[in-house]
């Protein structure tokens, strides 16, 4: 580190590499961050941070980010000016488009767009603008489960619960690892100190997982448990819950249709029948489902490893049926529904429109849409076979799908058969090298930032602004993808890129005058706009939100309230307090109850009966990932700070496996399956269960034409290329974990 001089400039920032929001204290020399540390003085991360948030400075600097557009030649990708680009991608669409297909062009966002204001703002009028069928994201190799059931049991797909980390005295968590991945759909910068103070004070954490994991390694009990088999487990708790008569649902029982159905729904699911499935004792399944249903502040929360694997959607289910079957949906120190700053209130009474999925379906292999979006595990048959609606231009935004999405050495070859693609993206990469035009956004330090996306899914409510740090070269993110809606919208290259500011603005006001109570009733659009803070449109969003917030300024009826002007004068941010129950009122199902049983979940109980009966093979081995500290799914590996010396793609298998083998711990493997091969190192530990293997996602750089010169020295293989093209069931989110493999010597 350098040591600091007079003329260095200090200042704060909300981190954007991952859920955590972590505030970090930048020093800034010239055009160069010099120092990054967490800033002690944030009202929320209180100084943590990890190796990625040190790295922001590296990947401003990083020589291989890009910083103009590219197109491609023959002769390899050339520099173009922005204004020759956007040209470019119009003659591209247009050509397709023209032929009177709107699902001939589709579209995938990935991670990042929500962790970017402007990504995350303007996506919605680029989806709009395409009216594309072909809309896919990452959620559908992620979260889709979760989605599904907070639409069905609430209403609402973006109702979702959390745990009340700092009230809570007894924890299941199932498939994640915040030692590692900082939490995920679950705000809390921090996450190992919060669950120490939780134990500390004389609480239990309970963690669920085919792997001895760092947070395993904290927890009061590790169970280790088969992939694809939480739904089985999680239902046998819930079946001696209900058989014992523990359940104490208090509240909730009255706002809740389908309890009476459960004791004969579950009964197939006792902990003795599931637990040659699970691998879970069934005294021990017996034994943890009556201290959950005893503890006054218990909560059950299960992410990634559950969600992308089989019964996922079932899984979320059980997760949320144990927290309203033991009173803790909703409850302090349970998990609650959490509210940014920026939300306005839920208002009025319980009750809606409900949710529904399958409004249209995939072509190929006719799966429900949800949430309008397909499955991006159905996006290179969607490509590859003739017909009606065939993909034949592909837009990428902050998205790698090469690497991240199932059989991706499959999808490559597809990409190549396109007419025309568009990457949105800072990198020349496994995904973008496909592409005929690369739009580069700015650098994270080069944008404001306010954490729209995950404020929602935070433990606390907060509100903290970051301002830009350098000024940006080239125009941003949000401004790239208004120029791309207006080219899909038939508005030409060169159109007004206001137009999309306004419509996005005046949809937001008319929303809030919709409102019997609005605090700006009677008043016109233009004054309302007229009187918002902001240099770009990004901040005028902002503060619009904040104002008419919960804790909002409300334009004159709360002088001291919150207003983007606010968080200017407190760069550390501010603390709006705990989570607060929010039910009845968030519900929007038909009924306005908790929907325990829809026909869907009815359909999904079937299932998972079925196979109840019918124990799997055990002959191959299941192969699930692994998040690492230093790393964030593909795209951080070429930043000197985080790939050397850290990254390690590394077979993990346990000794009795490798032993049955041959193998040796250091030696080289072959993992193959139906949809392909990858050869990588073997690590034999005894912190894998007997049975599964783990890979990390993400590697695999070394492709050609990839402008990542740190990254393609990382040795490594992308899992992907094993992963085939299976969903887990309704949400068509992907079957990441729990894929049969073989592994031999290579
Ligand atoms: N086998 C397996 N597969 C997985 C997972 C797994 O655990 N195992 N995890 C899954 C999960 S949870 C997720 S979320 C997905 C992620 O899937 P994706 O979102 O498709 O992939 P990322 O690796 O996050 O790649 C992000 C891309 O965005 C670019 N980028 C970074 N910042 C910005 C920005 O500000 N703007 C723009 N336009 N581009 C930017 C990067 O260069 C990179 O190309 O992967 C999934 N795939
Ligand atoms: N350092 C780092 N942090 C990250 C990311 C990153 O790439 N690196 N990615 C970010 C993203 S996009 C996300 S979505 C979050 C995810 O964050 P988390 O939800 O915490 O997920 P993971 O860290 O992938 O941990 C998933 C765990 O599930 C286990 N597992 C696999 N299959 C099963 C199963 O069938 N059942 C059970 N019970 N467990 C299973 C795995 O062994 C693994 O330990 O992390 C975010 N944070
Ligand atoms: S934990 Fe997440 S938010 Fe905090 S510094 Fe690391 S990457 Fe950034
Ligand atoms: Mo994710």
């Amino acid at each position: 580190m350098s040591k600091l001089a007079s003329s260095d400039r200090i200042v704060y920032r909300t981190c954007p590499l991952c859920e955590a929001t972590c505030g970090l204290e930048l020093t800034v020399r010239d055009q160069r961050v010099v120092r990054v540390r967490g800033d002690r003085d944030d009202v929320f991360s209180g100084g943590y941070l990890c190796p990625k948030g040190v790295a922001l400075g590296q990947l401003h600097d990083d020589p291989d980010r890009l910083r103009q557009p590219l197109i491609k030649t023959d002769s390899g990708f050339r520099e173009v000016s922005w204004e020759q680009a956007f040209a470019h991608v119009e003659a591209g669409l247009r050509a397709v488009l023209a032929r009177g297909d709107r699902n001939a062009v589709a579209l995938y966002a990935g991670n990042p767009v929500s962790h970017n204001l402007g990504a995350n703002l303007y996506l919605r009028p680029l989806v709009r603008a395409l009216a594309t069928q072909n809309f896919y994201t990452a959620s559908t190799v992620d979260q889709m489960p979760k989605h599904v059931v907070s639409g069905l049991m609430f209403g609402d797909p973006q109702a979702l619960p959390v745990p009340d980390v700092d009230r809570c005295e007894w924890l299941l968590m199932l498939g994640a690892n915040p030692w590692e991945s900082n939490g995920s759909l679950w705000t809390a910068p921090n996450l190992p100190a919060r669950l120490k103070a939780l134990t500390r004070r004389g609480g239990k954490l309970v963690v669920v997982d085919p792997r001895r994991t760092r947070t395993a390694n904290h927890a009061s009990e590790h169970h280790a448990i088969r992939p694809g088999t939480d739904a089985l487990w999680l239902l046998a708790l819930a079946q001696v819950i209900v058989e014992e008569q523990l359940a104490k649902p208090g509240r909730l029982a009255s706002m809740t249709d389908g309890l009476e159905s459960l004791h004969d729904l579950l009964a197939p699911f006792t902990p003795q029948a599931v637990a040659v499935h699970c691998g879970i004792a069934a005294q021990d399944t017996r034994r943890l489902a009556r201290e959950l249903a005893a503890s006054p502040a218990a909560a059950v929360y299960a992410r990634f490893g559950s969600h992308a694997a089989r019964f996922g959607t079932l899984a979320a289910w059980a997760t949320e049926l144990l927290n309203v079957l033991t009173g803790n949906l909703d409850r302090a120190g349970g998990v609650m529904f959490p509210r940014g700053a920026h939300e306005r209130a839920r208002h009025g009474a319980a009750g809606g429109k409900g949710f529904r999925i399958g409004r249209f379906r995939s072509r190929v292999r006719s799966l429900p849409e949800v949430m309008s979006e397909l499955p991006v595990a159905t996006l290179a048959e969607e490509i590859t076979t003739p017909g009606r609606g065939q993909i034949r231009a592909l837009l990428t935004v902050a998205g790698n799908p090469v690497l991240s999405t199932p059989a991706g050495a499959q999808l490559a070859q597809a990409l190549d058969s396109l007419e025309f693609m568009v990457s949105v993206d800072i990198y020349l990469n496994e995904t973008s090298r496909h592409a005929d035009v690369i739009l580069p956004p700015p650098s994270p330090l080069e944008r404001s930032h306010y954490d729209m996306f995950f404020y929602r899914l935070s433990v606390r409510a907060i509100a903290n602004y970051s301002e830009p740090v350098f000024d940006a070269k080239g125009p941003d993110e949000s401004h790239i993808l208004a120029r791309l809606a207006l080219i899909a919208r038939g508005e030409g290259a060169a159109a007004d890129t206001t137009i999309i500011d306004r419509e996005l603005l005046d949809e937001l006001v008319q929303r809030e005058l919709a409102h019997a109570d609005s605090m700006l009733s009677g008043q016109q659009i233009e004054q309302v706009e007229a009187m918002l803070d902001g240099d770009v449109p990004c901040d005028r969003i902002v503060d619009f939100l904040l104002r008419s917030g919960p804790f909002g300024e409300g334009f004159g009826r709360n002088p001291d309230g919150l207003s983007l002007a606010q968080l200017r004068a407190h760069p550390h941010g501010l603390d709006f307090g705990p989570m607060q129950t929010q039910l009845p009122g968030l519900l929007k199902t038909p009924s306005g109850h908790i929907e325990l049983l829809s026909p869907l979940v009815h359909e999904e109980l079937a299932r998972i009966r079925a196979q109840l009966l019918d124990p799997a093979p055990r002959t191959e081995l299941l192969l699930i990932g692994r998040r690492e500290f230093q790393s964030n799914n593909s795209w951080l590996h070429n930043l000197p700070g985080l790939a050397a010396g850290h990254a390690s793609c590394v077979l993990h298998m346990h000794p009795d496996d490798a032993r049955e083998r041959g193998l040796g711990d250091g030696g080289t493997v072959r993992i193959s399956s139906s949809a392909g091969s990858v050869v990588v190192p073997l690590a034999v530990t005894a912190d894998i269960v007997s049975g599964v293997v783990s890979l990390p996602h993400g590697y695999g750089h070394q492709l050609t034409g990839v402008r990542l010169g740190i990254a393609a020295g990382v040795a490594g293989a992308s899992v992907n290329d094993v992963v085939e093209c299976e969903v887990e069931g309704p949400s068509g989110n992907a079957v990441l974990n729990g894929v049969a493999v073989r592994v031999e010597a290579a």
